[in-house]
């Protein structure tokens, strides 16, 4: 049996109930010994996961890890927020009550650790010295070696971010148990797997899993849902699935930062580590704060909104991650960047690793090649043209490896936020960017947010598969009560941000080209809206929003035809009046679902009616 307390006195971890409650769990696992991590014991954990077999050295400083081929993305079936109060049901939380998941979680990890080891890992999800930081202190206990390493990168993590709590008490207890993954039943009707949220007690208890935001509970579940319950129930804060970037104009001097969310495969981290275009590059900056999550407030001093990435390091997609794409993701996984690969491609005679459209061709010699289940690529059939890597294969790499990160990234202060966008991907009907200067408008646009069903048989034709503010796998309470937290929050700040949505993605209907050739391009469509919010430009009203004219856009060196700018600078009415339809039946599941947002949706509505009627030009 373990001596938990021994291995607490020689980390230092002093907080008497961070200390109870490992015990506890210590108990009830069986876990043979404990380990306390900080961020400090990274090169020996290292050093044990390659000798251990759990990871492969991937070139200098780099490391390649594979998961069980069932356990490769985030289960959002078989997640749940439970809490003691049955109000807190809504659409998408899978509400469950507590009474019922905390003793069936407990049976699932009881004496699970036996013969393993249970690591202790205290972690903060916040800067340093945030007014937030009250909510984002926490203590993962996992099982893996390998979540521990994820964890130092993804979280600050060391004792003394939980020993010196003004109310001890006041951490998350954040419970991993990967269980024996071959017999989980995964996606059968006795699936084993469960990952739960119990809100309202601060606990997280995830049991079946050692991938991504399944394991790692700093990041999704305490970062998001957790975030989000506790942002509620204090009133004080939102927790929100946004990239956080800063926009530094050098005539100027000013720096303007932007938030915004994104349905998963709609480009967050490509936009997140944007490059200015060359032909603006002499004038504008793009700083990265984070590609995924902000927690946002209103700060009492300047009564501005604040905004603050809880995270310290990237869990980003590599799928379609290249020169192209996303120059800056690339130097953030360089060698010597301790970046981690999970269910990539991977070479271990040359330790290099590949991923689908990291090159446009694969390695054209595929000798020593192995793909992500660990399979030999020269054992192929003929024909068989099956991904290397997994779609969902990542990179994990601290914020300190991004060649733009900001400068203040880790200032306590976090920075105000001037502009909050959405976007999704949408072949038609979306203008490249419509800008929303009114508060309910805005909520409402985020809560009808959504992007194309991947597959046709997902959904209805043109029809979106919503994604309320892209956080539809992290509400954590009824959706008509987040809105109105929304409205409370941001409405409360003195100087309101200006609201956006953005759509790099429309195509042609006839050869499906893209009308928008998006990547740096997009800072352009983003200038105009602070330059909007600044009153600089005036845009053209439209019911759905202020679109830029052509002469307000910065289009010097982008290559559009004029139809194309045509297009994407217009709104199709007759396709908005079928949207409007969509989301009224969408608005209509939510209860509580305040009366300004219908406002808003019968106002928009409305003015697209007028449109239609309205003779034409
Ligand atoms: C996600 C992630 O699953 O960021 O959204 O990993
Ligand atoms: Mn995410």
């Amino acid at each position: 049996m373990a001596d938990p307390d021994k291995a607490m006195d020689e980390a230092g971890l002093a907080n008497p109930s961070v200390r109870e409650y490992v015990r506890y769990w210590a108990e009830l696992t069986g876990a043979d010994r404990v380990e306390v991590v900080s961020a400090a014991d990274d090169a020996r954990l290292i050093d044990e996961a390659l000798a251990a077999g759990e990871l492969e050295p991937a070139g200098e400083g780099r490391y390649y890890s594979r998961s069980y081929h069932k356990d490769t993305a985030r289960s959002e079936e078989r997640t749940i927020v439970a809490t003691n109060d049955p109000k807190d049901k809504g659409v998408y939380n899978n509400w469950r009550p507590a009474s019922e998941m905390r003793p069936l979680l407990e049976s699932k990890m009881r004496g699970a650790l036996v013969g393993k080891t249970m690591y202790v890992v205290p972690y903060l999800m916040a800067p340093p010295g945030n007014v937030l930081a009250p909510w984002a202190a926490g203590v993962e206990l996992t099982d893996t070696r390998t979540v521990v390493l994820h964890m130092i990168r993804m979280a600050r993590v060391g004792s003394e971010f939980v020993n010196d709590l003004e109310d001890p008490d006041s951490f998350v207890r954040a419970v991993h148990v990967t269980g024996e993954l071959e017999s989980l039943g995964h996606g059968t009707p006795d699936d084993q797997r469960y990952f739960v949220t119990v809100a309202d007690e601060r606990t997280i208890l995830h049991f079946g899993s050692s991938y991504g935001g399944n394991a790692l509970l700093g990041k999704i579940a305490h970062g998001l849902r957790q975030g989000a319950y506790d942002g509620w129930d204090s009133r004080k804060y939102l927790a929100e699935q946004y990239m956080l970037i800063g926009i530094h104009d050098k005539e100027t001097g000013e720096t303007y930062h932007i938030c915004g969310g994104f349905p998963s495969a709609s480009g967050k981290t490509n936009l997140a580590m944007m490059l200015p275009p060359d032909a603006l590059g002499d004038r504008y900056h793009v700083s990265f704060y984070g590609d995924d999550i902000a927690w946002l407030w209103v700060d009492e001093e300047s009564g501005r909104l604040y905004g603050m990435n809880p995270e310290y390091g990237v869990f980003g997609v590599a799928k379609d991650t290249n020169e192209i794409t996303n120059p800056t993701a690339l130097k953030s996984i360089d060698e010597g960047t301790g970046t981690i690969f999970t269910n990539v491609a991977y070479n271990p005679q040359t330790q290099e690793v590949w991923w689908e459209g990291r090159t446009p061709q694969p390695p054209a010699d595929v000798t020593g090649w192995l793909d992500w289940m660990g399979s030999p690529i020269a054992d192929r059939e003929p024909g068989d043209d099956s991904p290397w890597a997994h779609p969902n294969s990542r990179f994990t790499t601290t914020l300190d490896n991004v060649p733009n990160i900001a400068p203040d990234y880790n200032a306590a202060s976090g920075v105000p936020i001037d502009a909050i966008i959405f976007g999704g991907r949408t072949r038609d009907r979306e203008p490249l960017i419509r800008a929303i200067d009114d508060l309910a408008e805005g909520v409402y646009d985020g809560l009808t947010l959504g992007a194309e069903a991947t597959f046709a048989a997902e959904g209805v034709d043109g029809q979106l598969r919503y994604d309320p503010m892209s956080n539809r796998p992290f509400m954590a309470y009824g959706e008509g009560d987040y809105a109105r937290h929304y409205l409370d929050v941001v409405g409360a700040a003195k100087e309101q941000p200006i609201f956006a949505h953005v759509n790099w993605f429309q195509r042609d209907p006839e050869d499906g080209h893209f009308l928008w050739p998006g990547y740096r391009e997009n800072l352009r469509p983003l200038l105009w809206l602070i330059q909007l919010k600044k009153g600089e430009v005036t845009g053209r009203k439209t019911p759905v929003g202020i679109i830029p004219t052509k002469e307000e856009l910065l289009l010097d060196g982008v290559e559009i035809t004029p139809e194309d700018l045509d297009t994407i600078l217009s709104i199709d009415v007759d396709r908005w009046r079928q949207e409007i339809g969509f989301r009224e039946e969408h608005l209509a599941q939510f209860e509580r679902m305040p009366e300004e947002i219908w406002e808003a949706h019968r106002r928009v509505a409305a003015a697209l009616e007028a449109e239609a009627q309205a003779p034409a030009e």
